[in-house]
């Protein structure tokens, strides 16, 4: 059975162009609760940590970079089934192929710079989740 919470973060570039209520509110109007939120930065250790199934991959150091670079929005989140409606809300990883009404379609750039991050599987979701909340706070 799909899991009811999923992990997103607001990434730099739509911290920086002032986005962070537009995309909560388009997480709100779709439907999910907020169980956990917070503006935080990330240390490159971290985003290594983060991102560690990506070592390998040519962009890697860029996609460090980009974020580290500025605040993000950390934020855990409940509806049924959030891990595949969530990834349906935020659009596809390029916003070249985003749908329309979806999150990236509406507030990304590029594919490195693409506003939000969404968990690819619940138990990713939990992973991540406690990655950025522990405490009262957690997944
Ligand atoms: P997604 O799950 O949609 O966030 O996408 P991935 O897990 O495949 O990629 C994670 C991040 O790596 C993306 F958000 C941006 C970055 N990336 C690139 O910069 N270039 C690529 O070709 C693919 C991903």
């Amino acid at each position: 059975m799909a899991g009811n919470r999923t992990f997103t973060m607001i990434k730099p570039d739509a911290v920086e162009a002032g986005h962070i209520g537009g995309i909560l509110n388009m997480i709100t109007e779709a439907g999910f609760r907020i169980v956990s939120l917070k503006l935080t930065q990330l240390t490159v250790a971290d985003a290594q940590e983060f991102y560690a199934v990506h070592k390998e991959r040519p962009f890697f150091g860029e996609l460090v970079e980009f974020m580290t670079r500025g605040p993000i929005v950390a934020a855990i989140l409940e509806k049924n089934n959030a891990v595949e409606d969530f990834r349906k809300l935020i659009g596809a990883t390029n916003p070249a192929d985003a749908a329309e009404g979806t999150i990236r379609k509406k507030y990304a750039k590029s594919v490195g710079e693409n506003a939000v991050h969404g968990s690819d599987s619940d138990e990713n979701a939990e992973i991540e989740g406690n990655f950025h909340f522990s405490g009262r706070e957690k997944f």
